[in-house]
């Protein structure tokens, strides 16, 4: 079997996705999520001009031959585009081999370690009160497992936070809208909106929060002493990660779970947070950590030091990614928990797919290879619509973390 061709797909049902879509000669193709949010036609360059041309001729069936190739081969290895692009092409041929073989992917990893894949959804609301209503909902819907996220009074606006209750797009404008935040308010909502929780919601919803990268050391520890009564599944992000001794600080301070990850694109990101245990959850995630295969590597490192794993699932990753984790997931030993922001309706038509959620889980889909795909003449009704993350600013006009 031969890759004759391959090609970038950029849609835009709602917000940005790329798409990498990789043809054989005998007619199977395989599709990978390529999407970087913010960044996306990086990524586009990228495979266009840098990979696609060194796959074509090459056996799809060389899956790690041609992750290797594409990894040492760039010279200027890692980074979140680099490893954006392989991980596409990395999905890209999981699904082939799957679809050839006429079995899931998961069955390709080693089969099923569980029934279903637990997930947990975003509660979010401009107060306390908005949120656990919210949160209230999400316990009705099934959910065993509920981020929380709530305004900050005297802040316009707050990571998480979103003005449409089911979905947050944080891409949000042509150029970086600029917010404005405040870490002791922050510092001061945070415990109370737990307290809340618990008292609404009960003993046992498992109740998580995404600090987005905003804390120092020392508070990351005092949010987390303030937080052990409400037992919180996990406190996400609590720092900026480039220094990983910062994790050892709030290690000192509390045992609320820690959980990182997200924006790594390598097990190298994470070598020293797992191995020290630092953390307690990984968010790397299949469409930004190199894919499929290189995510078994970091699960089984981390596992050998009872790390569990905890991926990435916003609405930037493209159904396809979801698809991809959720095959990785259930095959796993240490699997902790899994995001799941829903798409839109729109996005789901452009991406047709066979997970489907019941009672808090994900059921991970049963048709051959990664059980989803792209509707390209639906897609193509999408056109590409530059959007940045936003930027953040203390009140004094610092730039800070987002
Ligand atoms: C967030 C993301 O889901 C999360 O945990 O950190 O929504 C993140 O802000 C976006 O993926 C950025 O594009
Ligand atoms: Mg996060």
């Amino acid at each position: 079997m031969k890759i004759i061709s391959a090609k970038v797909i950029v849609t835009c049902p709602g917000r940005n996705f790329v798409t990498l879509k990789i043809e054989t000669d005998e007619g199977v193709y395989g599709v990978g999520d390529a999407t970087l949010n913010g960044r996306e036609l990086a990524v586009v360059a990228y495979l266009e001009e840098h990979v696609i041309p060194c796959l074509i001729g090459r056996d799809p069936h060389q899956i790690e031959d041609i992750w290797q190739y594409l990894y040492r081969g760039a010279y200027w290895r890692r980074g979140p585009v680099t490893m954006t692009s392989i991980a596409a092409v990395d999905m890209c041929l999981w699904d082939i081999k799957g679809k050839v073989a006429g079995l899931p992917v998961y069955q390709l990893l080693g089969g099923k370690c569980r029934t279903g894949v637990m997930v947990y959804g975003h509660a979010n609301g401009t107060s306390i009160e908005d949120t656990i209503e919210v949160a209230q909902t999400y316990k009705a819907m099934g959910y065993k497992a509920i981020r929380l996220q709530c305004g900050v009074p005297g802040l316009a606006s707050t990571y998480g936070v979103s003005k449409d209750k089911m979905f947050y797009e944080p891409a949000d404008a042509d150029l970086p809208t600029e917010n404005i935040w405040s870490t002791e308010a922050y510092l001061r909502v945070v415990p109370e909106l737990f307290k809340a929780a618990r008292a609404a919601l009960g003993e046992e919803v498992h109740l998580l929060h995404d600090v987005h990268h905003r804390l120092t050391p020392i508070e990351a520890g005092r949010l987390g002493k303030d937080l052990e009564p409400y037992r919180p599944f996990w406190m996400e992000d609590a720092v900026v990660a480039e220094n990983q001794d910062n994790f050892k600080l709030i290690r000192q301070h509390t045992t609320t779970p820690i959980a990182v990850g997200e924006i790594f694109s390598s097990l190298w990101d994470a070598k020293d947070l797992i191995q020290n245990q630092l953390i307690d959850y990984i968010r790397a995630t299949v469409v930004h950590a190199g894919g499929i295969s290189h995510l078994k590597k970091l699960a089984a490192f981390a596992d050998i030091y009872n790390v569990r794993t905890g991926c990435h699932g916003a609405t930037d990753l493209s159904p396809i990614c979801m698809a991809a984790a959720l095959h990785f997931d259930v095959s796993i030993p240490n699997f902790g928990l899994q995001e799941y922001m829903r798409h839109t309706e729109e996005t789901d038509a452009v991406f047709p797919h066979g997970y489907s959620f019941d009672d808090g889980y994900l059921r991970v889909p049963e048709a051959p290879g990664l059980g989803v795909d792209i509707d390209e003449d639906l897609a193509a009704k999408y056109p590409y619509k530059r959007a940045y993350l936003p930027v953040n600013r203390l009140q004094d006009g610092t730039l800070f973390n987002w």
